[in-house]
């Protein structure tokens, strides 16, 4: 048993198995959280309730610690690998869907910024709406982003900032999609803790989506919106 006998996991009832999931992803620990997705899950668990109830509010109490100092990079490193062991459980299953792809999705967190967790998320649960997602990973300068939509060529261009330091780069990426005159071939959808509308905005994005649920509506919208003017070209 992974926690060495030291509490049966399996004998809490769900509220206990998921408060001692916050207290194990707070304490950094991988194998309890495995442990403890699988049993939610085997007691019918949905795993979007996992991920939002369990890993990712667990992760809000880390963030809060972090933020005023009682946790540091070390500790935070530690919760973010619990939270990734426990996500890479949830992938497969939130990402199950029989339909057809509804769209494309390049994605990735910008130059500078390790954060990748949120974006993660959003490419998990995009995959489970039926998007095809290119998935960049972190610190990418804006060469990364035109080479990969050139590649791909996306319906959308996905960007994630955790730092209110990186969040400007976000616009360096959308200036150079202006200068190369395809901004209007692609949906911009960014994102991150530190973002918020009115800076989508002021950067030229086209929506900012607060989490992951949001951002998957988002870009069925988006999506819907242009395949109503596909047809409407072809009428
Ligand atoms: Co960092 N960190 N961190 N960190 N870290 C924050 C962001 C911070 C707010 C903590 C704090 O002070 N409270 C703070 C930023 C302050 C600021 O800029 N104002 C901070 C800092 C300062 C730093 C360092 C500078 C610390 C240091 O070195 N002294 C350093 C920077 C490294 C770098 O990037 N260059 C650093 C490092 C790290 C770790 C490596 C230890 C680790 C990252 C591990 C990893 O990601 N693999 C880490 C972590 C884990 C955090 C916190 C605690 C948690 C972030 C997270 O994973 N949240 C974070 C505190 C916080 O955000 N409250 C913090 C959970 C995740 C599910 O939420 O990422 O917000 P989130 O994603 C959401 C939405 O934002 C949205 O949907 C997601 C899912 O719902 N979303 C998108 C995100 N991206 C999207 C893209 C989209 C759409 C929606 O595209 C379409």
């Amino acid at each position: 048993m992974a926690n060495d006998g030291e509490l049966d996991l399996n004998s809490l009832n769900d509220d206990d198995l998921v408060q001692q999931m916050h207290d194990d992803l707070y304490d950094g620990l991988k194998e309890e959280i495995e442990e403890s997705v699988r049993i939610l899950l085997k007691r019918g668990w949905a795993p979007y309730d996992v991920l939002t109830k369990a890993l990712v509010e667990g992760m809000r109490i880390v963030g809060i610690d972090f933020r005023d100092g009682i946790l540091f990079v070390p500790e935070v490193l530690l919760a973010a690998n619990a939270m990734k062991a426990g996500m890479f459980i949830l992938r497969p299953l939130l990402a199950e869907t029989g339909a057809p792809k509804v769209g494309k999705m390049v994605i990735g967190t910008v130059k500078g910024d390790i954060h990748d967790i949120g974006k993660n998320l959003v490419s998990m649960m995009m995959e489970g709406a039926g998007f095809e997602v290119v998935d960049l990973g972190i610190n990418n300068p804006v060469e990364k982003y035109m080479a990969a939509i050139e590649e791909h060529n996306p319906d959308i261009l996905g960007m994630s900032a955790l730092l209110t330091t990186t969040m400007p780069y976000m616009k360096v990426v959308i200036d150079a999609l202006v200068e190369k005159g395809v901004r209007q071939d692609y949906v911009v959808l960014v994102g991150g803790a530190p973002l918020n509308e009115a800076f989508a905005n002021s950067i030229g994005a086209d929506s900012y989506c607060r989490d992951a649920a949001v951002a998957v509506e988002t870009a069925k919208q988006y999506m819907a919106k242009r395949q109503g003017s596909a047809m409407a070209a072809r009428a």
